[in-house]
């Protein structure tokens, strides 16, 4: 068993429709749940995360982060499901090389796979000028399809990413084609689609997101500060 202090997940209050389930702080809530280790969460506005308080915690005054009691407070998602996997020894396979290369595959998730994803996520629900997200579109899903079609090779005909379980790889990746969720893109490849559902299918997961979505039901645009949906303006 390994010591811990008290834990808090530091999340939003509320987020738009279209982002709720894809928050970032639900990696770290996976994680924590993968490896049975008890957290509270507090939850934050839009005013909160702009304070110099928190931008001492978090350089990008961004979610998620992760304090805890007798140690220092970590950020960025794939650092601390990172630092959670090495420090239980969870979500990490025994064999040395297969957890080095676990590891290569937490930071190609959000390296070599997020960036490409999210600019189809940009041009589907983020840039405002519909014009300019039209004339974009094409180019944005022509690279999110190329990296899921090399991650679909990588994967092949295996249940997990790397080794014979799940793994922080597969967490991460995982949580990573969320980023595209809008799109259904991942539907076009039937082998990363099983795997994904293999991978949300895990009660951590679906307990983590569960957790989320009850918070932001609990609470509205008005919570995070602002007038309204900012997606309905
Ligand atoms: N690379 C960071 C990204 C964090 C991030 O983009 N967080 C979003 C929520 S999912 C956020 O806080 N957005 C509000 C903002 O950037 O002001 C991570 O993985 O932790």
């Amino acid at each position: 068993m390994v010591e811990h202090g008290a834990l808090t997940v530091i999340g939003l209050k509320w987020v738009p429709s279209f982002a709720q389930g894809q928050v970032r702080d639900h990696r770290v809530r996976w994680a924590l749940r993968e490896v049975g280790w008890e957290y509270e969460v507090e939850l934050i506005d839009g005013a909160h995360m702009t304070t110099p308080t928190y931008r001492a915690e978090h350089p990008f005054g961004q979610v998620p982060l992760l304090r805890e009691d007798g140690r220092v407070t970590l950020f960025e998602s794939g650092g601390i499901v990172l630092d959670i996997a090495e420090r239980t020894g969870r979500m990490l396979p025994s064999d040395k090389n297969q957890r080095a290369l676990a590891k290569c595959w937490t930071y190609a998730a959000l390296n070599s796979v997020e960036p490409f994803l999210l600019e189809l996520f940009f041009a589907d629900m983020m840039i405002e000028d519909k014009e300019v997200a039209r004339g974009y579109r094409p180019h944005a899903e022509k690279f999110a399809r190329d990296r899921l079609d090399k991650l679909s090779v990588a994967l092949g005909d295996r249940d997990w990413l790397v080794g014979d379980e799940f793994s922080i790889a597969d967490l991460m990746t995982a949580s990573v084609s969320k980023v595209s969720e809008n799109s259904g893109l991942i539907n076009d490849f039937p082998n990363l689609a099983a795997w994904r559902e293999r991978c949300f299918a895990r009660p951590a997961f679906r307990d983590s997101i569960a957790e989320q979505l009850a918070e932001y039901e609990r609470h509205g645009p008005a919570d995070m500060g602002w007038d309204q949906d900012p997606t309905k303006n």
